[in-house]
């Protein structure tokens, strides 16, 4: 039996305030309704993994999107995580195009690093909230097998076949997925994949209805710098061509418009250092960052 996550409740909330809550909470009703059965896949980049309070906040409300219905699929970055341990073993590593250039002994890192550390911790945060999750990579079940991207970025993969039967065994089972972005290659090889790349390729094995883009930013920026809350797909290629959409942003636009080609109903990029990131984009409505939707 998986403990009550009530603790922390009964807590942070003061008496006083209850029936604020309860209001809270009959106000959610009609986004529950709609999310109901929703497969949303949600990418936690590595800057987004903040202190332990974050990640238990993060984790609570997984577990809670869970409970209300929607088969929440985590896909992982730990970019940060693998740099200090290639540091502590006096590797060099350096980015081309946003992705790390990755021989064989950095490849062994990646993999301990995203399967063994972060995947774990994540998985554990879920199930100290009182969810039950799994650690895989792209390599269990076949999940995503890969090409090499650039022979000279090494051991870097693109997916070229997804094989979501196992995620959807385990969404009957209310079985949260943790996956790390590691590819297995048809010769025996492991590919280390861009955190971003995989969530796009698996939101689009699975037709999710929202992939959720969690990083270390507020949202795409128009012109003006604010924030946009609602884009089209064609504003976003306007907004690039332009050069309004420049740097890190591009890759994570890329996977957004990518998996709505693949089937993805929207696509959100939102700050994942806010806390209750998720639950604000899905069960208010005011949203977070921006939602991307044709
Ligand atoms: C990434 C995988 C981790 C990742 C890397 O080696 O850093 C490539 O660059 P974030 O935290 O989401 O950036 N892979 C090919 O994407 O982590």
């Amino acid at each position: 039996m998986p403990p009550f996550a009530t603790e922390g409740f009964m807590t942070e909330t003061a008496q006083e305030d209850w029936p604020a809550t309860a209001h809270t909470l009959s106000q959610a009703l009609p986004f529950f309704q709609r999310y109901a059965g929703a497969t949303v896949v949600i990418k936690l980049g590595g800057h987004a993994m903040g202190s332990d309070e974050a990640m238990r906040s993060f984790a609570r409300d997984v577990v809670l999107m869970s409970h209300v219905g929607v088969n929440p699929v985590i896909v992982h970055g730990g970019g940060p995580m693998i740099n200090a341990m290639l540091k502590a073993q006096g590797v060099e590593s350096e980015f081309v195009g946003g992705k790390r250039v990755t021989d064989a002994a950095t490849i062994e890192v990646v993999e301990m690093v995203l399967s063994g550390l972060v995947g774990k911790r994540i998985v554990q945060a879920i199930q100290a909230e009182g969810g039950t999750a799994v650690g895989i990579s792209g390599k269990d079940a076949r999940l995503m097998v890969c090409e090499q991207t650039d022979a000279r970025l090494g051991f870097v993969g693109t997916p070229v076949e997804m094989n979501p039967a196992f995620l959807e065994r385990l969404k009957d089972s209310k079985t949260i997925p943790v996956i790390a972005p590691i590819g297995m290659g048809r010769n025996g090889e492991t590919f280390n994949v861009n955190g971003d790349t995989a969530a796009g390729a698996i939101a689009a094995a699975l037709t999710a209805d929202r992939l959720l883009l969690l990083t270390d930013v507020p949202g795409v920026k128009g012109a003006d710098g604010e924030v946009i809350s609602e884009i089209t797909p064609e504003a976003i290629r306007e907004l690039t061509d332009s050069g309004v959409i420049a740097g890190g942003m591009i890759p994570k636009t890329e996977t957004a418009l990518s998996a709505m080609e693949g089937g993805v109903r929207a696509a959100v990029i939102l700050d994942g250092r806010v806390p209750h990131a998720c639950l604000l984009e899905l069960y208010t409505m005011g949203g977070a960052g921006t939602l991307i939707r044709g």
